[in-house]
């Protein structure tokens, strides 16, 4: 596709895309929030930088991105609960793992939407996004088949102990119940397969052995890691990212301490589909 309303520079081959010549302050018309999710969806994460909006504004390429989601327990902006303030001050902070957010959900999120408000002054807290369609590709051709035809198990239960407290876990998974997955989905726009396991909310694979399901998942948390699918973006004040959630897993690099302090807005749910080949 041709890009009119915006450049495209690609980050890597297999993730990644910066985003310059648009002003997300200015009235922009349809077509370019539909090229904006066309890049979306062929990059799976875009990144922006110095794009210093109001509330209102940042709330309004949200809107425009898809219906937005507000969220069980990050803090909010009173104006605009879809903004949630995600406050952190490095080291174990949860999102330093690798990790699709939100897949003990029926229908996950589709998109997430983050900006920088304080960052790190000394350098440190980029956040690291990989594609797991290019993670499933780089499988040999037997171990693709095998999972093809599993499923994963995404238990909150599983995320969660260790950084919250019991109380607080018990109290959401009776909510979540831990849900099945296909372990390969299909992109609901590009059609193209993508690994669905990632290692903060899948702690099996169904329909194998528990010896089998504990080496697979362990070897699959390990494959993603490859820097061949991955993309470090190094945040800037008004710098922000998009990224198609079920597309990617994602890493909050925790090597600072800092109140780092990020804004984030969530595209709702989307329909997740095994992959057929
Ligand atoms: O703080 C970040 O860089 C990302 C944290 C994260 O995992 C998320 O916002 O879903
Ligand atoms: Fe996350």
């Amino acid at each position: 596709m041709t890009y009119t309303h915006f450049t495209v520079e690609t980050a890597t081959p297999s993730i990644g895309a910066y985003i310059a010549g648009i002003d997300l302050n200015s009235e922009l018309p349809k077509q370019a929030y539909d090229e904006l999710k066309h890049a979306l969806a062929t990059y799976k994460v875009i990144f922006f930088r110095d794009q210093d909006l109001s509330n209102k504004k940042f709330h309004e390429l949200g809107a425009n991105m898809g219906n937005l989601e507000i969220h069980e327990f990050f803090p909010q902006l009173e104006e605009f609960p879809e903004i949630h303030v995600i406050q952190t001050k490095g080291g174990n902070t949860g999102t330093d793992r690798w990790h699709t957010d939100v897949t003990f959900r029926k229908e996950p999120s589709y998109a997430s939407i983050l900006r920088a408000i304080d960052i790190p002054t000394d350098g440190g807290g980029d956040t690291m996004w990989l594609s797991t369609h290019a993670a499933f590709e780089d499988l040999s051709t037997p171990l693709k088949e095998l999972l093809l035809q599993v499923q994963g198990v995404h238990d909150m239960r599983y995320g969660m102990t260790g950084y919250l407290d019991t109380e607080t876990v018990e109290k959401n998974v009776a909510k979540n119940p831990p849900m099945l997955h296909p372990a390969v989905i299909s992109h609901p726009i590009t059609g193209k397969p993508h690994l669905f396991i990632n290692s903060i909310w899948t702690p099996a694979i169904n329909g194998l052995k528990r010896e089998e399901s504990e080496a697979l998942i362990k070897f699959l948390h390990e494959h993603v890691k490859k820097p061949e699918f991955q993309v470090r973006f190094k945040w800037q004040k008004n710098s922000i990212a998009i990224w198609d959630n079920i597309a990617t897993q994602h890493y909050a690099v925790g090597d600072y301490n800092y109140p780092r302090v990020m804004n984030r807005m969530i595209v709702n749910g989307t329909k997740i589909e095994a992959y057929k080949a």
